[in-house]
């Protein structure tokens, strides 16, 4: 089952957004297995923002996700990546639709309140960087049955 790394970042916390976040992708029908509130320490921020490592905004976005708490959370479910991509929208607010949390709730780029996995692969390797296996909690949602064919 693929899995996908969720930050509600320092602005989404900040704002009162984390419960919005949370709740869009509960309803859509994903299975919460890991939340948790953190600091985030800068070498865990350069970890996982090495991608973007000698961008121009890199310093920027590393200062921006350790300037206050975040909540950083764990979802599964069937095509979990590219779904909760969806409800988060485009990484620019101006090109995110309507209805996204980052069309709904952002204005600037570096400034889009929430992170969430791109690929299969690097959802997998984002949540060993910020959970241990054993904050992962094994369950099924009731619902699933209704959720899948
Ligand atoms: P994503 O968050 O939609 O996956 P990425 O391209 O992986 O987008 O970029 C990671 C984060 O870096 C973005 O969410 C945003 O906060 C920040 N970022 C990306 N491009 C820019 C930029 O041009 N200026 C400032 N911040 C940026
Ligand atoms: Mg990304």
């Amino acid at each position: 089952m693929d899995r996908s790394l969720v930050i509600v970042k320092p602005d989404g916390v900040q704002r009162g957004l984390t419960g919005e976040v949370i709740s869009r992708i509960e309803r859509r029908g994903y299975r919460l297995v890991a939340v948790k509130m953190l600091q985030v320490p800068r070498s865990l921020a350069e970890s996982h923002y090495a991608v973007h490592a000698g961008k121009s905004f890199y310093d920027g976005l590393v200062s921006y996700i350790c300037s206050s708490p975040v909540v950083v959370m764990v979802w599964e479910g069937k095509k979990v990546i590219e779904a909760v991509r969806q409800v988060v929208g485009a990484t620019n607010p101006t090109n995110a639709a309507p209805g996204t949390l980052r069309g709904d709730y952002a204005v600037e780029v570096g400034r889009n309140h929430v992170h969430a996995s791109d690929s299969p692969e690097n959802g997998q390797a984002e949540v060993a960087l910020w959970f241990r296996p054993e904050e992962l909690v094994a369950w099924e949602r009731i619902g699933e049955n209704w959720l899948y064919e």
